[in-house]
């Protein structure tokens, strides 16, 4: 079982509680670390990351807008995306020259070629140094690659045994093809050894690459963290490509691993074939991973309902006001279908779709009526007579059955939240408090509204 689904294991138990406490948080918290653990994650950060998670989820801290149970995931999401090396992406636009360094077997040659797809298809003139004198094969491995990329140039020297001396006469003859990007194979050994290094550094000083990438095989686990330190501190290497994450139940450890390096994973391998190249993005990684395709989304829109005074207000707290009246529906609006994102949270789909939900249009309407009240009776709205109803009205170019439908919404709304609110204490704290809001809605008459 891979990370993603020894995650999604772990949220789906997660999300199928009824109650949020001390318990179920370390219940989830133990699932996390078995799903890292078993994906090579190295455990200091396993540990590391569950102590984090614990104190924030249990803390009394909640931000205005999120249940606990959102919380804890939206938590757990920033911990593992900071666990995989952080939202930022760092893969050049432009570059001039990369220099492909890893062990033999780790997956170079091909990503030499994926990587000359990549550029190539974005417009630039593309050329490959076949630099990997040690083995002859791979020469014609890279030519054949070569082949298969139609505007790619290719440059190999069958007679020169000096990789550096094949890279100075590649550079000369690729830039008088008017190549701007230039990458270099180079030769692997089962080791970093002496020669490798000697090697390497002999083919720098001549390309002097703006990009040495270290390329590591996704099935290696942690073993990336020693691998990537130890080609760090031998040639300096500014950025990280996975291969074989296609298949590897062990590409999360990888990516941790290399998180506690500098440098950052700019690609993943993901198949053999020339286009199986991903950029690489912590946070689609994750949310694809756990399938949860629009869990990204739903947490930028949480993000954004955050600043929003709308939902920084409970509807359970305190009185329900025309103002909170217009605030819910508001954020309904925002957020999209109540049900489409209780259904991503794993609520389930037990949601009525319609029922608080208005179009923009007669949001609007309610809107240009409530400018037209006084503070008093938005607070109050038992306050607004006939004659005030009238006033309303007028001042907001609405007729008298408008200001009357959007008070009858309102005290429908009302009586609901009023109904849930005399659940006892506990269940008003209950993440599912939504759901079974939601669900009191829909329960004893037909309310409707539009
Ligand atoms: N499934 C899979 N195989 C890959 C990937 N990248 C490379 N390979 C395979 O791994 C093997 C070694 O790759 P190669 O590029 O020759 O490694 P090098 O010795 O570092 O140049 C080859 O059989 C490749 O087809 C990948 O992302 N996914
Ligand atoms: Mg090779």
């Amino acid at each position: 079982m891979g990370l993603g689904d020894s995650l999604r294991k772990a949220f789906d138990a997660f999300n199928s509680l009824r109650v949020v406490d001390k318990d179920s948080v370390k219940a989830l918290i133990k699932e996390l670390q078995r799903a890292l653990i078993s994906s090579d994650v190295d455990i200091n950060l396993v540990l590391q990351l569950s102590k984090e998670l614990e104190k924030a989820a249990l803390s009394e801290d909640i931000p205005k807008g999120l249940n606990r149970k959102e919380h804890l995931v939206s938590l757990t999401y920033d911990a593992l995306i900071d666990l995989l090396g952080g939202k930022e992406n760092h893969i050049p636009q432009k570059p001039n020259s990369i220099l492909m360094v890893g062990l033999f077997g780790s997956g170079k040659t091909t990503t030499t070629a994926k990587l000359a797809h990549y550029y190539q298809k974005r417009g630039f003139r593309v050329g490959m140094i076949a630099a990997d004198t040690f083995r002859p094969a791979a020469i014609d491995q890279l030519e054949q690659l070569h082949k298969k990329i139609p505007g790619t140039f290719f440059y190999a020297n069958r007679g020169e045994e000096n990789a550096a001396a094949v890279v100075k006469q590649g550079i000369a003859e690729l830039m008088s093809k008017g190549c701007h990007t230039i990458i270099v194979d180079s030769a692997g050994r089962s080791a970093l050894d002496d020669e490798l290094v000697a090697e390497i550094k002999d083919i720098h000083a001549v390309l002097k690459p703006e990009h040495t990438w270290l390329v590591l095989g996704g099935d290696i686990g942690q073993q990336a963290k020693k691998q990537a330190t130890a080609f760090h501190d031998a040639v300096g290497v500014n950025g990280v490509i996975l291969t074989r994450m296609d298949g590897s139940a062990k590409g999360g450890g990888a990516l941790a691993a290399c998180k506690t390096t500098n440098a950052p994973v700019l690609f993943l391998g993901v198949g053999e074939k020339i286009s199986d190249l991903e950029e690489f993005h912590a946070d689609r990684f994750l949310s694809r991973v756990m399938g949860y395709g629009d869990l990204k989304g739903l947490l930028d829109k949480m993000e954004e309902l955050k600043e929003e005074a709308a939902l920084q207000e409970n509807p359970l707290e305190g009185t329900f006001t025309l103002q909170s009246f217009y605030n819910q529906l508001q954020a309904t609006r925002k957020m999209g279908s109540l049900s489409k994102i209780a259904e991503m949270l794993g609520f389930g789909n037990n949601i009525p779709k319609e029922e608080m939900e208005v179009g923009e249009e007669k949001l609007n309407r309610y809107k240009s009526m409530m400018d037209s009240m006084t503070k008093q009776e938005k607070k109050n709205p038992e306050l607004i007579t006939s004659s005030r109803i009238q006033r309303i009205a007028k001042g907001s170019g609405m007729g008298e059955e408008d200001v009357r439908e959007l008070l009858k919404h309102y005290r429908q709304l009302k009586k609901m939240v009023d109904k849930f609110k005399h659940l006892d204490e506990e269940k008003m704290k209950d993440p599912k408090g939504l759901q079974k809001m939601m669900q009191g809605f829909q329960k004893p008459k037909k309310i409707k509204i539009r």
